[in-house]
């Protein structure tokens, strides 16, 4: 689609530049003297990047900021003039309305909202909405392409933005992308149902980015799930080497302005707004909640809660109130409407079945207000009743608890994101009205010297990860993210190194070859019997092996049947079990140590036990090495299983006749002594080469390459830390070298 941009590379620094990128621009039309201006509006997130900004220690960390961000047309005349009251630069997107209407309200809003949110069956599939939204993100990403310059780091924003860092990356690829989610990333049993195409653009659009962020630990594992199902790329510590890359997933729980909120009761606005609600409601206990119109936020079933209460407890009526606030949004969208209409009618309901003549049960608005009057109500309330059905974050729990000064109990659901940090609040099902009611009681009747308490120990933790540091986290990451793949980057073999590699092996007049086998000359299959060589591995290495200078040595885990029944017909060395057994070619095996087998005998009843305990999983056994092999069980359930069996052998193997390695996906026991490392030495030490080449992909290969490290050109096959000399990222570029050897 975008083929006529060329590519760009960003090399060289200029001045450093932030560009952020969300589906709205942060900003509003005002009249200033009798002339419409432009404001920068308050929204959380420019509020947090403002905040970060003003801090004196980070003036210069940016030396320009802009926001890229979708405008209205009607907007246009007042963004087109140069002069705006804002800490940005304005770079207006004006998109079509009948584009932006299916992307924005269509697969925006009424496909990824209510799926992301755990309600598939409000998810409309809609094909066209789809491609309008790849469009959408496309002239994002044109807009992008034309800004960006060499330096400059992206900080893209939320849903509605998946596709655009994979588009920008393909036209520059070692640009600096970080992407925060602010809603939820949900379980892969939901993400699964998003059609096949849609799916694997979202998760290849966002791995375009360097740095994902997200509010929690679960959606950030949530997330890696569905890049393993759906795209089949594993992580190693929330790092995923994709393509060439390392793209990082990372939990960073956004925060809030903290002192602007905490030290709000001495404004005076603030001040005001509060004499006016304490003189309304004297005597008068105050629940309170506020949430855009949306029906994530469970104000409906809060309703069912609170008149559960009123009917077990009694002895409230006409001394609580209830003041909800709901703030207009999406409009447009058919279940917005729907949803203020219930809950309007349950208002209705509720007053009318509890009002006295000079008491109502709620008071009910329907509007916006502005940041003193919500800052003043956060001070009156004495209870905050916070109950979305799901919610990424939830920002009006934390700004509640930093406004609570005096006094104030946190009721909060525990499915919103902010649940995981906000621990000493009355948390609650928000679907449970019982459990509702009963809040709402214990907060009513809690102690002050309690509500402080808790209030204290939230308070730390907001103040101490406040906004600010939550960009800064972010930012900071997005820097050391890159700078690893730089490190790894350095690693890799590239065209030239390959160049003087194929050089030095020609001119050489001894050389030797060592090989691993699965994962470094195959690639690894369902089961290890699975993975035979093909005819052309056969040929090439019988090509490479026939030469007289060349020394070739394939260097297994696997035992000397299958290796011997496979390769017995190329003149190659094998080595197996990790060094156990030795054959040299045309002469028969050689065991290193004759071992006492009976350990097997007492070990494989654990090894049987966890293959009982985890579907998938079997045993291997070869002469000296006992082997438990999880990669097809599912992921999570091998990962934990592996974790415990590692703890059982750690027990049952203590005399030191035998050792535990932590494969990949394999998890071994072997006699002590035999390594990989001790084999490759002895077969280096026994002729003089003057190139010698050591290529592996596993943990039990980092014995070769330390032992060798001063004699051998060491390469590390796939991603993760090595001490090889060289890394690449995938078995093929192995055999391609391979290849160029043999030519
Ligand atoms: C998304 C995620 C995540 C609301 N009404 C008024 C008003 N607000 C302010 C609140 C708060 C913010 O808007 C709402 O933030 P939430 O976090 O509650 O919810 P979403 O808008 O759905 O935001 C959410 C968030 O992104 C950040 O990552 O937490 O989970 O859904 O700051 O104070 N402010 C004023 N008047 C209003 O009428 N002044």
């Amino acid at each position: 689609m975008n083929q006529d941009i060329p590519s760009k590379k960003v090399s060289e620094p200029s001045i450093s530049r932030l560009i952020l990128v969300s589906n709205r621009l942060p900003i509003q039309l005002a009249k200033k003297n009798g002339k419409v201006i432009v404001k920068q509006s308050d929204g959380g997130l420019v509020t947090a990047l403002k905040s970060y900004f003003d801090q004196e220690s980070v003036t210069d960390a940016f030396q320009e900021k802009i926001w890229v961000g979708a405008a209205d047309f009607s907007e246009k005349r007042w963004l087109m003039l140069d002069q705006h009251n804002c800490d940005f630069k304005i770079e207006p997107l004006f998109i079509e309305p009948k584009i932006y209407n299916k992307y924005y309200n269509g697969f925006c809003n009424a496909t990824i909202w209510p799926l992301f949110h755990y309600f598939p069956s409000y998810v409309i599939y809609d094909q066209d909405s789809f491609e309008k939204y790849e469009q959408a993100n496309q002239l994002f990403a044109e807009r992008l392409l034309k800004i960006i310059r060499p330096g400059d780091t992206i900080w893209i924003h939320d849903y509605q933005l998946f596709l655009v860092p994979g588009l920008v990356r393909e036209k520059i690829p070692d640009v600096s992308i970080g992407f925060f989610l602010h809603i939820p990333f949900p379980s892969f049993e939901i993400f699964r149902l998003l059609h096949r195409p849609w799916k694997e653009k979202i998760i290849r659009g966002l791995l375009g980015a360097d740095l994902i962020g997200f509010h929690t630990h679960e959606y950030v594992q949530h997330f890696l799930k569905s890049v393993r199902m759906v795209l089949g790329y594993d992580h190693q510590y929330r790092v995923i080497a994709f393509e060439n890359r390392l793209v990082k997933a990372d939990l960073f729980p956004i925060g809030v302005d903290f002192a602007r909120f905490n030290q709000a009761s001495e404004r005076k606005a603030v001040i005001e707004a509060k004499e006016s609600i304490t003189k309304n409601l004297p005597d008068k206990k105050i629940i309170f909640s506020v949430d855009r119109l949306d029906y994530t936020k469970g104000v409906t079933h809060r309703l069912v809660g609170y008149e559960l209460f009123l009917r077990l407890h009694p002895e409230w009526l006409e001394k609580v109130v209830f003041v909800l606030v709901v703030v207009p949004s999406r409009q447009i969208i058919s279940k917005y409407n729907e949803r203020r209409k219930l809950i309007e009618e349950e208002v209705g309901r509720l007053n009318g079945k509890y009002s006295t003549l000079s008491w109502q049960p709620i008071i009910y608005r329907y509007s916006q207000i502005d940041f003193d009057e919500l800052c003043a109500l956060y001070q009156c309330a004495d209870v905050a009743l916070i109950t979305p059905l799901r919610d990424g974050m939830n920002l009006v729990a934390k700004e509640y608890v930093a406004c609570s000064t005096q006094r104030g109990v946190l009721i909060l659901s525990e499915l919103a994101g902010a649940a995981n940090e906000l621990g000493e609040a009355l948390q609650v099902n928000p679907l449970d009205a019982q459990e509702v009611a009963a809040a709402l009681q214990q907060a009513l009747t809690m102690p002050l010297s309690e509500q402080l308490h808790r209030l204290a120990l939230m308070q730390k933790r907001l103040s101490t990860y406040d906004v600010a540091s939550w960009v800064h986290d972010f930012l900071h990451q997005l820097t050391e993210v890159k700078t690893q793949q730089a490190s790894e980057q350095r690693k890799y073999v590239t065209s030239s190194i390959r160049r003087e590699i194929i050089q030095n092996f020609r001119r050489a007049q001894s050389r030797n070859l060592l090989l691993d086998y699965d994962g470094t000359l195959v690639p690894f299959a369902r089961h290890p019997r699975e993975a035979m060589p093909d005819k052309n591995l056969l040929k090439l290495l019988a090509s490479l092996g026939s030469d007289s200078k060349t020394n070739l040595t394939i260097i297994s885990g696997r035992d000397a049947t299958i290796l011997e029944e496979w390769f017995q017909d190329v003149p190659v060395n094998l080595v197996a079990e990790h060094g156990a057994a030795i054959k040299r070619v045309q002469q028969e095996w050689t065991q290193e140590k004759d071992i006492d087998q009976s350990w097997k005998r007492v070990l494989r009843p654990t090894l049987e036990m966890f293959v009982k305990r985890s579907p998938r999983s079997f045993i291997e056994e070869k002469n000296h090495t006992l082997a438990w092999h999880y990669r097809n069980v599912e992921p999570e359930l091998g990962f934990t299983r592996s974790r415990e069996l590692l703890d059982s052998l750690f027990h049952l193997v203590r005399n030191g006749q035998l050792q535990v390695i932590d494969g990949n996906k394999v998890i071994e026991i072997r006699v002590a002594g035999i390594d990989k490392g001790v084999a490759a030495r002895k077969i280096i030490d026994e002729t003089n080469s003057d190139f010698v080449l050591v290529v592996g992909d596993d943990k039990t290969d980092e014995d070769m390459f330390r032992s060798l490290a001063d004699r051998a050109l060491t390469i590390k096959v796939g991603p993760g830390h090595s001490v090889a000399q060289y890394s690449v990222l995938n078995q093929q570029d192995i055999i391609r070298l391979l290849y160029d050897f043999a030519e």
